[in-house]
């Protein structure tokens, strides 16, 4: 081969690699996604595992926007929906005024209390992997996981064992209608609170309760200002993430794949996280104040919340009509075969 020749070979073979990989680098996105926590809280785990898989397995690179970076739960979910964050991470706490349906989780007594059901009621259930992800879609979100955080735990301004102790006491719930109906029938005068204004309203007495997963009580100092847990068993803090639908419809099938993927890589590292969570954060809450009480409801006193539990699941379906008895007759399906 001539010297011209092998210059001219040289030249399309460096074309071809230069064309390569500025395509690549032109394909690689940054995205971005917010969740409602702080740095270490279990949505952050989740949305950090998250941004590794998509990282080692896409030349894209995720940018995570923690509590109060871009606002509160609701301005999060409408930045996602606008397409400015491509992935979002809303409780259904928040998200029941969008996706009625969504408030199933705050029937209560709905859910089993030990962790290994609920964890398996999540990886299999078809109400949470099949019917939430069309509920999402009509709202121009891919559901990609809902995952469970912690058993919720009320604190309060002083121990309470029965409805009538919390009678005339203001109690902070989530921006859920259901959420205030559940703590009407637990006695309690319901007040829907965004996160951000939890801790003052405690502190000021103008709430005197809430209700959270202990490692949140800790990790937000709720127990600095509302020092008596009660464990009535009544539910689990449940979370979802999800991306914008017309960013993830465009996507290759490849980065479909991944974002998916990614989602179940999240979900099974932040399982492994909340298993003990709740103990330790509790040694720590007991290790920082000593004002802190623990009451844990006996089955006599927890059956005075849960025969009150009916009135909320008939709130339900008048909230959500058919589609909400379709999908709460199939959770409970779901939940049967977990727990059989
Ligand atoms: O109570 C709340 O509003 C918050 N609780 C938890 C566990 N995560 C985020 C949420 O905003």
């Amino acid at each position: 081969m001539s010297i011209f020749n092998h210059f001219k070979q040289l030249t399309a073979v460096s074309c071809v690699a230069a064309a390569l990989s500025f395509s690549s680098i032109a394909n690689a996105d940054t995205w971005r996604y917010a969740h409602e926590e702080y740095k270490g809280d279990v949505q952050d785990v989740y949305a950090l595992k998250f941004k590794k898989y998509i990282e080692d397995n896409s030349e894209h690179t995720l940018q995570v926007y923690r509590f109060g970076e871009l606002g509160e739960s609701d301005d999060i979910m409408e930045q996602a929906q606008a397409g400015i964050l491509q992935f979002v991470n809303q409780s259904p706490g928040f998200t029941g005024a969008l996706i009625p349906e969504a408030q199933i989780f705050f029937i209560p007594y709905l859910m089993p209390t030990d962790m290994e059901s609920v964890v398996e009621f999540f990886r299999q259930s078809k109400a949470v992997n099949e019917n939430f992800p069309k509920l999402y879609e009509a709202q121009g979100l891919e559901l990609l996981k809902m995952y469970p955080e912690g058993e919720m735990v009320m604190t309060v301004d002083e121990p309470i064992t029965s409805p009538e102790d919390l009678k005339g006491k203001k109690i902070r719930v989530m921006t859920n209608p259901l959420l205030s109906s559940t703590y009407e029938a637990f006695g309690a005068t319901p007040t829907p609170l965004p996160w951000g204004e939890v801790y003052g309203a405690l502190q000021t007495n103008m709430i005197q309760g809430q209700e959270n997963p202990i490692f949140w009580i800790e990790s937000g100092g709720l127990y600095e200002v509302s020092p008596n847990l009660v464990f009535t068993n009544h539910g689990w803090f449940t979370t979802a993430s999800m991306a914008n639908k017309d960013f993830f419809d465009k996507l290759s099938a490849e980065d479909k794949k991944v974002v998916h993927d990614a989602a179940d890589y999240a979900f099974d590292e932040t399982i492994k996280h909340i298993n003990g969570l709740a103990d330790k954060s509790l040694q720590k809450i007991q290790a920082a104040s000593k004002d802190v009480t623990v009451t844990r409801l006996t089955d006599a006193q927890i059956a005075k919340f849960k025969e009150r539990a009916p009135q909320v699941e008939a709130t339900f379906y008048e909230m959500t009509g058919d589609s909400g008895k379709q999908l709460l007759d199939q959770f409970k399906q779901d939940l049967e075969a977990v727990t059989k």
